[in-house]
């Protein structure tokens, strides 16, 4: 019995889980991504394409995508879907003007059906800045509540010093335990 249910654990270690790092231009997706990596700040240029990277956190192991968020590149957003499990929206906080545009494709990967049953959750990014939105004004303007077939949950953090990016990585690890 113990032998099996090491094996069955294990097995369960060995799992990958694969996350989408999406968000316009700028968010701080790239960043994100490296403190996951090296838990330090690296120097960043806009992404171009894509970068992918395996974290292991917590004994698990997750394949993370961070797509280029240029207007032009989100377009081939969508052929990284497949098997998709979580996506990790990223928004700076800061830019209160491209928040509808955030709305804009929130609501195209919600509708996308690769995303069907993956869950969400999105990074107010950049709260180091002052004045810089709430993660409440976050939620209501992208109309999160209205979220209702995907599960989600918003995280207040800032990616240069990596405060609140673990509690979001740890939300996405009680997913994957239940
Ligand atoms: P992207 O991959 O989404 O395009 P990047 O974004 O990770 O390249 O970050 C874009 C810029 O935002 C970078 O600045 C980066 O240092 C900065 N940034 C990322 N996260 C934060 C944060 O939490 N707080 C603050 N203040 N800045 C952040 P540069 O100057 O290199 O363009």
């Amino acid at each position: 019995m113990g032998i099996i249910f090491s094996k069955l654990w294990s097995l369960f270690g060995n799992e990958e889980h694969k996350i989408v790092i999406l968000g316009l231009d700028n968010a701080g997706k790239t960043t994100i991504l490296y403190q996951f990596l090296m838990h330090e700040v690296v120097q960043t240029s806009p992404t171009i394409g894509s970068n992918v990277e395996e974290v292991t956190w917590k004994n698990i192991h997750f394949l993370m995508w961070d797509l280029g968020g240029q207007q032009s590149l989100r377009q081939s957003w969508s052929t990284y879907f497949t098997n998709t499990e979580f996506v990790i929206l990223v928004v700076d906080s800061t830019d209160s003007e491209r928040l509808t545009l955030v709305k804009a494709e929130l609501e195209r990967l919600i509708a996308h059906e690769d995303l069907s049953n993956a869950a969400f959750l999105i990074f107010a990014n950049k709260q180091d800045v002052k004045g810089s939105l709430t993660p409440a004004i976050i939620s209501r303007e992208l109309n999160l509540t209205a979220l209702r077939k995907q599960r989600w949950q918003i995280q207040p953090c800032c990616a240069l010093t990596g405060e609140g990016l673990y509690p979001g990585l740890e939300w996405i690890v009680s997913l994957i335990k239940k």
